[in-house]
């Protein structure tokens, strides 16, 4: 765990430029109001403590993890429930989470959203 806490310190800001030839994977995540990836989108890199904001409060249905670890709260500064989504997991392991029974049963509740990790979880 300690090495999640290391990598949220050192996450880069999105226009920071890239320097030498080591690739920064970016951490990406894509929301959606309904199921099965439908009801237009919205992307996220980084953290989002309001969803309220993107009009993406309590509507979110399903996720594509592209890349990362993110954990998603059921209410707005990180707080309430959670649980992590990965560009690994999900029913098929492809960070695809299809369903709300794939999103903890969590249809339309999540409200905000933290980077957990460049890297997926497992
Ligand atoms: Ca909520």
């Amino acid at each position: 765990m300690a090495r999640l806490a290391q990598a949220r310190t050192v996450w880069p800001m999105i226009d920071e430029p890239v320097h030498g030839s080591k690739e920064i994977l970016m951490a990406q995540i894509e929301l959606y109001r309904d199921e099965n990836f439908l009801g237009g989108e919205i992307t996220r890199t980084g953290d989002d403590k309001n969803l309220k904001n993107a009009g993406f409060n309590d509507v979110l249905s399903s996720v594509i993890v592209r890349s990362g670890t993110f954990t998603l709260y059921q209410d707005v500064d990180f707080k309430g429930f959670s649980f992590t989504v990965c560009s690994t997991g999900g029913p098929t392991s492809n960070g695809h989470y299809p369903t709300k029974q794939s999103l903890a049963g969590r249809n339309d509740a999540i409200s905000s959203l933290q980077l957990n990790s460049e890297d997926p979880i497992r």
